[in-house]
């Protein structure tokens, strides 16, 4: 007989992995609080931009893989993928992870398998134990401390695809899973089995979630340090871009790119989980933390200094999603930016997103112009690259005559 998964959160990571799922022989009962989600699924359409879902999502919804609905139902694996955003102060906030707890509790019975994909602050999968605990006391549950095997099995097992790329790397990455104790993850080792190719690495579920985490407080740290080899570089008169290039070739120097900001729902949250916990020690994440958050700042200054002998200056601002080529706009410095010199008001702004099609109500309230491109480019004194999409790449020679402060570097080597 088939496996019956519930996958709880049908979101960026939830819906492809629930698409991906259905396609390898498992039934998918997908759960998702937002009826217009539900129902765009039921109808095998998806709510989300993501290369090759639309065609897996059709596919498995018509053959009735793939069912989306409100409530969990019963299932051999319950898989949850539900966000998990920061309060004031930085600190993680895992009520949706409580409430998807709470909602599958009713229906858990021996032999199933949780599997907690958000990322979560170390120490969650075992609070999720105590909830359980509360919530089904006539389960006997894993114990890692005696190890004793339960009648159902818990893991913490992170998503870590990246955006643009996700179907391909569900397949292909790694998986780190993470049990409560070793039966556990040998449990929800066997989920994964299904559809996963590349490695199945077992671990213990605080060393998991802390796993998470650290790729991306590791990128984060990385990226604050090409964006303060920026600023230095800036202050000493050398182009940045020339100089990593030529440092990366030293076999054992890869330093990434500097830009105007870090962007996107993981790299800028994930490492203040670190440091939420482990406040004294995080000092340098901590640190990187505040160089990527500061540089939007630092891009706003730049652009003050070149206008400040131009009457009426004009300013070309191209690109507002947080990385190249994609729609995203979530925690984008480029929409940051273009908002800070809005207040500024001291220039006109002429703003240009070729991926987005319908810009966001608070941008298009606030004094921007919205046109393509070339258009902004021709009517500019000063052009600012905010993305480094690649439709940009050829507009260099547009740009003779003018300011130009490129962000990303790719019309400055
Ligand atoms: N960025 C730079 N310089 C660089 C690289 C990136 O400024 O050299 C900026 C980008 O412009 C963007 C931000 O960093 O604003 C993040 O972009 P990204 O492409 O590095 O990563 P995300 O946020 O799309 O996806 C990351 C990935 N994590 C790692 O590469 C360690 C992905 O694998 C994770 O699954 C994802 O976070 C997640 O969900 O946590």
């Amino acid at each position: 007989m088939s496996l019956t998964v519930n996958m709880i959160g049908l979101g960026y990571i939830g819906l492809p992995t629930a698409a991906i799922l259905a396609s390898h022989g498992i039934k998918v009962i997908g759960v998702d609080r937002n009826q217009d989600v539900v129902n765009i699924i039921n109808q095998g359409e998806i709510h989300i931009v993501e290369p090759g879902l639309e065609e897996i999502v059709k596919l498995v919804v018509s053959e009735g893989e793939l069912r989306a609905t409100f409530q969990p139902e019963p299932a051999d694996a319950f898989l949850i993928a539900v966000p998990t955003p920061f309060k004031q102060n930085h600190e993680p906030d895992i009520s949706y992870i409580e409430a998807a707890i709470q909602s599958i509790a009713p229906v858990l019975q021996q032999g199933n398998c949780i599997i907690l994909e958000s990322t979560s602050p170390v120490g969650t999968t075992e609070k999720i134990l105590e909830q359980l605990a509360q919530l089904r006391p006539d389960l006997k549950l894993p114990d890692g401390d005696s190890m004793q095997v339960g009648d159902i099995s818990l893991a913490y097992c992170p998503e870590r695809v990246l955006p643009g790329n996700i179907i391909h790397e569900l397949i292909e990455n790694d998986r780190v899973i993470g049990g409560i104790t070793p039966h556990c993850s040998e449990q929800a080792a066997k989920v994964y089995k299904h559809f996963v190719r590349g490695a199945l690495l077992l671990t213990n579920a605080r060393t998991a979630e802390l796993c998470k985490l650290t790729e991306n407080a590791y990128r984060d740290v990385n990226i604050a340090f090409a964006n303060e080899l920026s600023l230095i570089c800036d202050q000493l008169n050398i182009n940045v871009w020339e100089l990593i290039r030529l440092s990366n070739h030293h076999p054992r120097v890869n330093i990434l790119q500097p830009g105007p900001g870090v962007g996107g729902h993981c790299i800028a949250v994930d490492p203040w989980f670190i440091v939420h916990s482990s406040p004294e020690q995080a000092r340098l994440i901590r640190q990187a933390r505040h160089i990527n958050d500061s540089k939007p700042a630092y891009v706003v200054s730049q652009v003050l200094t070149a206008i400040q002998n131009i009457a009426n200056p004009s300013i070309a601002c191209l690109g507002l999603t947080f990385k190249p080529d994609i729609d995203d706009l979530r925690e984008s410095p480029a929409m940051q930016i273009v908002e800070m010199l809005a207040k500024q008001g001291t220039s006109k702004l002429l703003v240009t997103e070729p991926h987005i099609e319908t810009l966001p109500q608070h941008l298009l309230d606030i004094n921007v112009e919205i046109l393509p491109a070339t258009e902004a480019i021709a009517q500019a004194d000063v052009v600012l690259l905010l993305v480094n999409h690649t439709a940009f790449e050829g507009y260099v020679e547009l740009t003779k005559n003018k300011i130009v402060i490129d962000t990303r570097g790719i019309w400055s080597l």
